[in-house]
């Protein structure tokens, strides 16, 4: 961890100052007015976070600190013989703001390796957890049982200095991330019981030990496509329910476990990361209902009916975004290169064609262009990674390295604890009564 950890115990004198500046400069500025209507509709434009990492354009979608897809893609380090980036390079980004050097990724991997293994109680946990509780369950039950041995809950039951938190902080969240492919790799096992668990190889990177423990660690192409999808599932800004539950939960100072569990509860939502697992559900009942090589006319009937219905289309529409996600066309990108020809790709691409006009005449939602998560699945499904109650977890594993990097900036900086204000219909009908 050397080389990373003491970058950023330069970096944060610097961004305490950059902080002070920002907020005497500009800390009785407004926004502009709150409306009513935020508080019932869920806060959407609410300006309420400082989140670092990542910001979100609605109109370009997202740049990790000031970068877009196609420039991290080109500037990040890529494996050997490789040409996705690294997820090691990202987070070295998210934190520090700057690209790493080939030789500070290679680093970052073997660090994450030497720290990947999972006390036995936790193995137990997985073990014991019926094949019918669903993966993401699993996931948090694992995850929030890490912190039976975090460094910062320890170090605040012994009264370390407030200066201090971030230190504490940073190791539980390098022990967060490199502990996930283990724990990812035994609740595949345990639910769909593919044999025998890989062992982390501590001269591989990441993504590759990742693939190699759900069974696909020969597959070259799907290690690349692990690296690309960790990548930008990372992070998408602070306000989306997985990012800000595990900032939320952090700013009681429960460690980065605790809080990054409480940020995989919100990813198992189906309006949130579930929706790739629903997705690949609805693709395949489409084309069980209408068959391969469905005309148009037939999707289109298929697509209104699932509208009809009172259900949403999975994969579509986005609280924020307004135009197609760039996940989605780095994803589809990645399919034009490596499975051109795949029927469900096919479908995925003719239902790109489809749907936002239907979305559009619907006349409901305020996004008929697809998201993430109207992708990935095909791309799991394509190499053999079949089982969609499992997409989600691999959205987890990507998103602890938002969550983790923003969680460390935050006691970093002090952050206080959340605490907004709340009303109820009652109390918002006599605050206006005369205005
Ligand atoms: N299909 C059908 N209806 C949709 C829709 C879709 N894909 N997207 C939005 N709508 C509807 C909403 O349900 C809402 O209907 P009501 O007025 O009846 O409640 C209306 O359009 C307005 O919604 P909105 O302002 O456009 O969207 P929100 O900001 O409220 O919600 C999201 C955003 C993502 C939850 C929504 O677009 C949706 O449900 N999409 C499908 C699920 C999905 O793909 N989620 C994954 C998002 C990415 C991620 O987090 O992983």
């Amino acid at each position: 961890n050397g080389a990373l950890k003491e970058r950023l115990a330069e970096l944060i004198p610097l961004e305490l100052e950059n902080v002070k500046r920002v907020r005497a400069e500009h800390g009785k500025k407004s926004f502009g007015p709150v409306v009513v209507d935020q508080l019932y509709g869920g806060m959407r434009g609410l300006p309420a976070l400082i989140w670092d990492g990542s910001v979100l354009d609605a109109e370009e979608g997202i740049r990790f600190r000031g970068k877009t897809i196609p420039e991290i893609q080109e500037l990040l380090p890529k494996a050997p013989g490789g040409s996705e980036p690294l997820p090691e390079g990202l987070f070295w980004l998210l934190l520090t703001g700057e690209i790493p050097t080939q030789e500070q990724v290679t680093e970052l991997s073997k660090d994450w390796a030497a720290r990947s293994a999972i006390p036995s109680f936790v193995e137990d946990i997985i073990d014991r957890c019926p094949p019918t509780l669903h993966p993401m369950s699993q996931f948090s039950l694992a995850v929030t049982a890490l912190n039976h041995d975090s460094a910062f809950a320890k170090a605040y039951q012994n009264g370390v200095s407030k200066k201090e938190y971030w230190g504490p902080t940073f190791e539980d969240s390098m022990d967060l991330i490199a502990k996930l492919p283990n724990i990812a790799g035994r609740i595949y096992n345990n639910v769909f019981g593919q044999g025998k668990l890989a062992a982390i190889d501590p001269t591989k990177d990441y993504s590759h030990n990742l693939s190699a423990l759900l069974g696909f660690g020969d597959n070259a192409a799907f290690v690349e496509l692990m690296r690309l999808y960790i990548t930008i599932h990372s992070d998408h800004e602070g306000g989306n329910v997985s990012a800000h539950t595990g900032k939320l939960v952090g700013s009681a100072l429960s460690d980065p476990f605790l809080a990054f569990a409480a940020s995989l509860n919100g990813l198992a939502g189906p309006l949130h990361g579930l929706a790739n697992q629903e997705v690949l559900l609805w693709l395949t009942k489409m084309q069980s209902q209408i068959g391969a090589n469905a005309s148009d006319a037939a999707v289109k009937e298929y697509v209104w009916a699932t509208l009809k219905g009172g259900q949403v289309v999975p994969g579509y529409g986005h609280a924020v975004l307004r135009k197609t996600d760039p996940r989605y066309t780095a994803q589809r990108e990645f399919a034009l290169k490596h499975l051109p020809s795949d029927p469900m790709f096919k479908l995925v691409g003719q239902i790109y064609e489809i749907v936002p006009d239907i979305l559009l005449e619907a006349g409901k939602a305020k996004n008929p262009w697809p998201n993430v998560d109207a992708h990935s699945g095909v791309l799991l499904t394509y190499y053999g990674l079949t089982q969609m109650q499992f997409y989600t977890v691999l959205f987890g594993v990507s998103r602890a390295f938002g969550v983790a990097a923003q969680l460390i900036w935050d006691r970093a900086l002090g952050a206080p604890l959340e605490r907004p204000k709340s009303y109820s219909t009652a109390a918002i009908e006599k605050i206006f009564k005369d205005k």
